[in-house]
């Protein structure tokens, strides 16, 4: 077999031998006022994962910096190399805003928005998952390990297959993949299917997203099922499996113990008016979320005067706010806002908090360890990090967690209270009986969860992914 010589690329020293490719790069690159251009980072969970592996490995990121029509070069920071894949304003409409969030999102998420299909947006998404494999082609180094990362790159591990088929390739799903009925609406299905095959390693959630993507290899391409969770295809053996994510779970908990964050959770229960009982919701605001499902038990709870003295806060960071999907939805949820507060609440004491903003990891810790029942409704999510989150900040066993069923974590997470989000009464009740729950009960669930979560952290994850990938630690 023979592979393209490969050099360093300008501006870095040496190839990577561990790689991760992601549509973002784990910085922000920001443009000033004056037309000049830095560097912003932008934590979250995946990168402080992965972060101390890349770095003790001298590891690149491959990424689009989040600005269209920017020009950045690569660059080297404390052993990590990233690497800017530039994008049009036209490739950010038609691969991001289009085929990833208006086509497979809404698909992967059991349609519960229609998805759109566009041949326009096709092309686009096969044009950068190409720019994206020609990227990481230049910056591996021989016989080196890449992890491709979710839905917008399904493409790229049979491109990067094609331009270096010495690489070790793993791809692993954030989102949820679909039941199989759903994913043959897409009518580039064989061309997604064939495209992930290009990996060793293709990783979901959840057994059910692995269930559903052999059957589909099987079904539209000419790959045979081999032993249990394996299919072989082109004469290569490609590995399915399960791997749920997690968080940094021993950072959050010795953040929500300290001091601040404890006071921080009293003042907030007092700004409230110290109510009896607080409710919270924490979203990226997305409608696969169900803030809605949750707004609308909270509303029949206040009218049938169930829901004694307690105070709702929903939290929503911006998501999204290009595409008119995520406006109209911001529209309706901000008037639910309205006509709950304007029909229950008295001056000086709204029954609802709505705040539209992304708050830093502390205060976000607070509002956790301040309330007393979490409500995470989703429709449908791949994982659901909130969940856990909540769960990490509660040393204290206090708190009742409210979890859909149709949410990754509730296969995790059976000591919650597990609802389905499309039943109002259910949820409603689920609600309720978190509110007037015996804290001798949440506290034996709350420590369950606690065991689960401590136990299986983001580290945990990410290194049976690779183990199962074959790439030994450092
Ligand atoms: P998301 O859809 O973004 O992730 P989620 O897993 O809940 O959903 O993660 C959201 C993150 O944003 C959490 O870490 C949360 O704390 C943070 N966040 C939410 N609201 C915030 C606010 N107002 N201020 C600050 N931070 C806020 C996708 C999939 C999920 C999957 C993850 C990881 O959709 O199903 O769990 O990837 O694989």
């Amino acid at each position: 077999m023979t592979t393209p010589a490969v050099t360093p690329p300008a501006g870095t020293s040496a190839l990577a031998d561990f790689v991760v490719v992601a549509n973002r790069l784990p910085v922000d690159l920001e443009k000033l006022p004056d037309g000049s251009q830095r560097w912003k980072r932008s934590p979250g969970g995946l990168v402080t994962a992965l972060e101390p592996m890349l770095r003790s490995r001298e590891g690149a990121w491959v990424g689009w910096p989040g600005i269209p029509d920017a020009h950045a070069e690569p660059f080297e920071e404390d052993g990590l190399t990233l690497h800017p894949v530039e994008l049009s304003a036209q490739d950010v409409e038609d691969y991001y805003e289009g085929f990833s969030n208006g086509t497979l999102w809404p698909l992967y998420h059991d349609v519960v928005a229609p998805p759109a299909f566009h041949r326009h947006w096709w092309q686009a998404y096969v044009r950068v998952n190409q720019r994206f494999a020609e990227a990481t082609a230049e910056v591996a180094a021989q016989g080196a390990t890449v992890w491709v990362q979710d839905y917008q790159l399904q493409l790229l591990p049979t491109m990067l297959r094609e331009l270096r088929p010495d690489l070790r390739i793993g791809f692993f799903l954030h989102i949820p993949f679909p039941p199989t009925e759903l994913f043959q609406q897409l009518p580039w299905r064989q061309r997604i299917v064939e495209g992930l095959l290009g990996a060793d390693l293709v990783g979901f959630h959840t057994p059910g997203g692995v269930r559903n993507f052999r059957w589909l290899a099987t079904r539209f391409t000419d790959a045979t099922p081999g032993a249990r969770n394996e299919v072989t295809y082109q004469g290569r053996t490609v590995k399915l499996g399960a791997f749920p994510i997690s968080i940094d779970s021993a950072t959050l908990d010795t953040l929500s113990r300290s001091e601040e964050v404890q006071q921080r959770a009293k003042q907030i229960r007092a700004d409230l008016g110290n109510p009896d009982r607080v409710i919270l919701g924490v979203d990226r605001l997305d409608y696969t979320k169900g803030i809605d499902v949750r707004l609308r038990a909270f509303e029949e709870l206040l009218a049938e005067e169930r829901s004694g003295d307690a105070v709702m806060i929903q939290l929503a960071t911006p998501s999204r706010e290009r595409v008119e999907h995520y406006q109209k939805m911001r529209a309706d949820i901000e008037q639910s806002v309205g006509r709950i507060n304007g029909t229950y609440a008295q001056v000086g004491r709204p029954v609802l908090h709505y705040l539209h903003q992304s708050l830093p990891r502390e205060e976000l810790a607070a509002f956790f360890a301040a309330a007393d029942v979490m409500l995470v409704t989703p429709l449908r999510d791949g994982m659901n990090l909130v969940a856990k989150e909540y769960v990490a900040c509660r040393a204290d066993l206090g708190g009742v967690l409210v979890l859909s069923e149709f949410a990754g974590a509730a296969i995790e997470l059976k000591d919650a209270v597990l609802v389905n989000p499309h039943d109002t009464d259910g949820v409603k009740d689920a609600l309720y009986r978190a509110l007037t729950m015996p804290p001798e009960e949440s506290r034996k669930r709350m420590r369950a969860l606690r065991r689960q979560v401590l136990n299986n952290d983001v580290d945990r994850w990410a290194r049976s992914f690779l183990d199962a990938l074959g790439l030994p630690p450092s």
